[in-house]
């Protein structure tokens, strides 16, 4: 395929972000930002205890007929996320509790008013009886034999259990160095920021159910309202306004959000809940809560010989739709062995079913976790066999010469240089330098640096999904182009812009295929009743899948313009070409506008030649694989401890990425330091902790640490673009990547600085207070 703008504004260029015309000027448009004549504001009423039956419910007989029980909720069936993975179980969400209650903040009764603030004052005069039932608040207390049981019918507390075994146990005998670690990560929340929101209304005209909903999947939800409330699909419109961040929070279908649909359809008003920012912090979905066991074997140089591993993932009560309990776990097993040629592995997870919210995809899916474990476990062989651990990386990296490379859990790696992005991280952050140096500042810090390396699968196959049980869950997507008569240029995909800049993306594509003016591109995403099916904006596939089906559409509709125009001109149509905003052959020109009117106006003057399909097509795209294209990066930190507050200061950051082909370098880059400074916050700030009846302790942002401007490093980056043989134009993507790395670079940093006083921590966020634990375990007594 031949490029027609290398510069200007196709792909590969820095263009200014389209969407930041309206957000810059708070033009915006959010589910909080809708007017709407007749609007009830909803409040829900969360059960205050983690585990419990129900044992009575009365209404404020005032105001009977605003308050909903589940009773109330007629034809409205709860969440059932199925998965054909063999042992799977499956879970009733319930859209308000029916007889049991199994987190704190889980809804129990809604209340609508003209305001939230009415509906929170109804919510008060609400009665709810309790019989607590004993509290499961760990995946150690959920697997305990005699376990209190969440969903008594299953028999344990175990949604899944999976098990893989390549054949360790002769390798394990004769493997000449071993090391074993502990680690695990704190229970987090996302916090994008806007928080989840919904208003529903029904359309008498269309007689259609109308969702505004702040979501990353609309064609998704629109498949499971239809499912929990009984009504085609047909007759459901998702239309997401602007989507302030979602991080994977938005990918779920909320029981909020089937309750307010349900008011929307049986009242045939609006009616709308936005979710605030402690409904957020305790009721809200959560990620990142990973134990991991590790074994690791190597030879006497630190070659990687074999893992044994145990991964168990703290998952609440509900398997969340339509990803399930067990992506994390199941995930985590698979991707442990990260970017390295490992030959023997051997992992058993568990998703443990506990009395704490469900748990969600959150930017990395799983892979902050075992990135965090598995830098950890090279870092350690390092130690043991005496060499610097980027040496060790390095010598474990799966090279450049291996491309493309099938890893021992069937990941199919398509193309890059990991050890050399590792490399020249390692020079980015000056180690040779750093090793000859002081190992402590003039203030008595002590100075470390820290690596990781990862990889990021990113646009997954059907078949990706379906081996996670995911029938739900395809990877492909389409993409509608269409030429306006007055020569602009309309794109329009079902996938959702969610803060990660595809409206510029797409259209630059678009260009790059349609030699169209970038400001004469119109770009519409989501919306079920104007873009073409798109499962949404997740597992970095945006710019892959949706970029892919732009681009063939984009193909087609270029070729008639081509026609049209070759026609106008007096030449074949291979000899136009598209350049500063018209279409040539030699010295002669015409316009977009030219060809929109040849073909919508006068067609009767066209040649037969010329295509009747018209100047617009849907195309649907999936890679050549269906496994997916892997982005990869390695992060280098260095940073100082302070031995007696445990504080730690982040004093360089360098990333060394290769996304494939950068659509926009610069957004490219946004991604990646957005995705840092959250795995910032996963390394040494946020933390959901619960007490032993699981009651959330962190309840404000207060108590609940998100990193700053002024906790956050000036992060310095460095591209590397090995296209992918796969995908179109050799996209691969990069939406998770940043947030992937920090949580292991900085442990590794923090227990490089920390060597003197042989000290180590393996748990995040690494809070002062437990690098002073650390400190204090080390000292002898
Ligand atoms: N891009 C590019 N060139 C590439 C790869 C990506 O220019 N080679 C740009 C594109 O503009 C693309 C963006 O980077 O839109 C991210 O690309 P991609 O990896 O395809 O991710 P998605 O479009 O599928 O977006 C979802 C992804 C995920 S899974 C999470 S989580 C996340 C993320 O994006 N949530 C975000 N980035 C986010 N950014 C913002 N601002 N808000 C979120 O909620
Ligand atoms: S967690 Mo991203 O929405 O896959």
């Amino acid at each position: 395929m031949s490029r027609v703008s290398p510069a200007g504004e196709g792909i590969g260029a820095r263009a200014p972000r389209k969407e930041d015309a309206r957000h810059l000027r708070g033009r915006g448009r959010f589910v909080g930002d809708i007017h709407m004549p007749g609007l009830r504001e909803v409040a829900f009423l969360r059960s205050p205890t983690a585990h419990a039956k129900i044992s009575s419910k009365a209404k404020s007989p005032d105001h009977a007929v605003d308050t909903f029980f589940s009773e109330d909720l007629i034809g409205v069936s709860p969440i059932v996320t199925r998965s054909s993975i063999p042992g799977y179980k499956v879970s009733q969400y319930p859209i308000l509790a029916t007889d049991r209650v199994r987190f704190v903040g889980e809804p129990v009764a809604m209340c609508v008013a003209k305001s939230r603030a009415i509906a929170e004052d109804l919510i008060e005069q609400v009665e709810i009886g309790y019989d607590d039932l004993p509290v499961i608040a760990s995946c150690a207390g959920g697997r305990r034999e005699n376990a209190e049981l969440l969903h008594p019918e299953w028999g344990d507390n175990l949604f899944l259990e999976t098990f893989f075994d390549s054949g360790v146990d002769e390798v394990i005998a004769k493997a000449p160095i071993s090391v074993e670690l502990e680690m695990s990560c704190a229970r987090q929340t996302m916090h994008p920021m806007e928080g989840k929101g919904v208003l529903a209304w029904w359309d008498d005209r269309a007689d259609q159910l109308v969702i505004h909903t702040s979501t990353q999947v609309p064609h998704m939800i629109r498949a499971g309202l239809a499912e929990c409330l009984g009504i085609a699909q047909a007759q459901i419109r998702v239309a997401p306004p602007d989507v302030g961040g979602g991080f994977g929070y938005k990918c779920l279908l909320q029981p909020e959000e089937v309750a307010v649909a349900w008011l929307a359809a049986t009242f045939k008003k609006p009616f709308r809940w936005t979710e605030d920012r402690r409904e957020h912090l305790v009721a809200g979905a959560n990620a990142r809560q990973h134990e991991y066991h590790v074994k690791a074997y190597a030879d006497a140089q630190g070659r990687l010989l074999a893992l044994d591993a145990e991964v168990s993932v703290d998952t609440g009560a509900y398997s969340v739709w339509p990803f399930t309990a067990c992506l994390e776990a199941a995930q985590a097993g698979g991707n442990l062995p990260g970017p390295y040629h490992l030959p023997a592995y051997r992992c058993r997870t568990y998703s443990v079913a506990t009395n704490k919210p469900p748990f969600a995809p959150y930017r990395g899916v799983a892979r902050p976790g075992v990135c965090f474990a598995m830098e950890q476990v090279i870092d350690a062989i390092a130690q043991k066999v005496g060499r610097e651990a980027w040496e060790v990386r390095r010598d474990n990296l799966v090279p450049a010469s291996a491309m493309p490379y099938t890893n021992i859990t069937n990941k199919h790696y398509d193309s890059g240089d990991y050890p050399e992005a590792l490399v020249a991280a390692k020079d980015m952050i000056g180690l040779e330098a750093f090793r000859a140096g002081a190992k402590r500042d003039d203030r008595g810090r002590y100075l470390g640096i820290g690596f990781a390396s990862f990889t990021e699968q990113s646009a997954h196959g059907t078949k990706v999904f379906a081996s996670w049980g995911l029938p739900l869950v395809p990877g492909f997507d389409q993409a509608h182009v269409k030429l306006t008569p007055d020569g602009a240029l309309e794109v329009a995909a079902g996938i959702h812009t969610i803060g990660q800049g595809l409206e510029t993306t797409l259209a630059q594509i678009a260009h790059e295929q349609t030699g169209v003016p970038l400001k004469h591109i119109r770009v519409t995403l989501g919306d079920t009743a104007t873009t073409p099916f798109s499962t949404g904006a997740y597992a970095s596939r945006g710019i892959v899948m949706s970029g892919g089906a732009v681009s063939r559409a984009a193909e087609v509709v270029a070729g008639r313009i081509r026609s049209i125009a070759a026609h106008l001109l007096q030449v074949e149509p291979a000899a136009v070409g598209f350049a500063e905003g018209r279409i040539f052959a030699a010295n002669a020109s015409v316009t977009y506008e030219d060809v929109g009117r040849a073909w919508y106006l006068r067609p009767d003057q066209l040649p037969e030649t010329v295509n009747t399909a018209g100047l617009e097509a849907t195309e649907g795209y999936k890679p050549e694989v269906d496994t997916g294209v892997f982005s990869y990066a390695t992060h280098a930190v260095r940073l100082a401890v302070d031995p007696e507050t445990g504080l730690v200061e982040i004093l360089d950051y360098a990333i060394v990425e290769d996304c494939g082909r950068m659509v926009n370098p610069m957004i490219v880059e946004g991604q990646t330091y957005g995705g840092a400074a959250q795995g910032i916050g996963t390394a040494l700030f946020e933390e959901s902790p619960y007490d032993d009846n699981a009651q959330p302790l962190a309840s404000t942002l207060l108590d609940y640490i998100l990193p700053g401007p002024t906790e956050l490093p000036t992060f310095r980056i460095d591209h590397r673009e090995t296209l992918s043989p796969y995908s179109a134009h050799g996209i691969k993507g990069v939406g998770e990547g940043g947030a992937i790395a920090p949580p292991a670079a900085i442990v590794n940093a923090i227990n490089d600085a920390l060597s003197p006083l042989n000290a180590t921590i393996r748990q995040v966020p690494a809070s002062p207070q437990r690098i002073r634990e650390a400190i204090r375990r080390a000292r002898p007594s």
